[in-house]
């Protein structure tokens, strides 16, 4: 009986170790089969275009994303981007500086919205303010005109009780809810609202979701009845009473504020990212 199974241990660690054989000799196999990276394949360094980088008087430029539209009337894309220290840039494509502004010291993280507001011509520019690493400054929305200059201010609510203004994480998405011509300014901010703005920053609606709101709005009309719907994530957490678990919800207003059938869509996760349209 021991020498049978002393047989078959034998047995088993030959299968064993022919196994491993097979296998070492498997990946010796597929190392071998993979070509070493040479300098040849390694993507060249991209060169940067005349004008650029461009230095932003030392300060960090964190989540804010480069926005694109014309400033300076001459038909051509400029730059606008916001930094840490509150300070909203505006370049033109060849890296020269067109103004730079610090509406307040709070930092910007979001990118700006460009389009004309009022159908006038010139293109303004929106921009959130408001960030977790400085929760203690106040959040804000900023409309400029095109030189640059201050058009107007919103103050969002305060969402902690501590009174200072909320951030805005939010990216501004402009749309014309109306179809008079004019855009309006829809976004989330971390006072727990969505906020429709007319373009002289006053509010036009404002709906209280209960949780802070990180996410950018989509527009887009989807039920196709040429009237714009705006899309946004929003954060959740356990209220049984209104329906939500710890999560986030997909909610899509219609342009007179009122929610889409079908929404809200509750989700077990924060929606930080922005819904895209297509
Ligand atoms: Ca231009
Ligand atoms: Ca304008
Ligand atoms: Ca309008
Ligand atoms: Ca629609």
């Amino acid at each position: 009986m021991q020498q049978l199974h002393n047989h078959r241990l034998y047995q088993r660690t030959i299968i064993t170790i022919i196994c491993i054989a097979v296998l070492v000799g498997s990946s010796v196999a597929i190392l071998t089969a993979v070509p070493p990276i040479t300098a040849q394949a390694q993507a060249p360094t991209p060169t940067p275009k005349p004008g650029f980088p461009l230095p932003l008087l030392g300060n960090i430029v964190r989540g804010s994303s480069v926005a694109l539209g014309d400033l300076n009337g001459d038909g051509i894309a400029d730059i606008v981007v916001g930094s840490t220290d509150g300070r909203v840039h505006a370049y033109t494509g060849t890296g020269q500086p067109i103004w730079s502004v610090q509406p307040s010291t709070t930092p910007i993280e979001s990118k700006a919205a460009i389009g004309d507001l009022d159908g006038n011509g010139t293109n303004e520019v929106v921009v959130t303010a408001g960030s977790t690493f400085a929760p203690t400054l106040p959040g804000a929305l900023f409309i400029f005109e095109h030189t640059g200059a201050l058009r107007c201010k919103f103050t969002p609510f305060s969402f902690n009780n501590n009174d200072i203004p909320s951030g805005i994480y939010s990216s501004p998405a402009l749309v014309d809810l109306d179809g008079d011509g004019q855009l309006q300014i829809v976004f989330g901010g971390y006072d727990a609202h969505v906020h429709f703005l007319n373009n002289d920053c006053t509010p036009r609606l404002s709906f209280f979701v209960r949780d802070t709101v990180w996410s950018s709005p989509a527009i887009a009309d989807l039920d196709g009845d040429g009237s714009p719907e705006i899309i946004i994530g929003i954060d959740t957490h356990l209220e049984p009473a209104f329906g939500t678990t710890n999560g986030g919800r997909i909610l899509v207003y219609r342009a007179d504020g009122t929610i889409m059938p079908g929404f809200p869509v509750q989700i077990d996760e924060v929606i930080y990212s922005s819904p895209g349209d297509w």
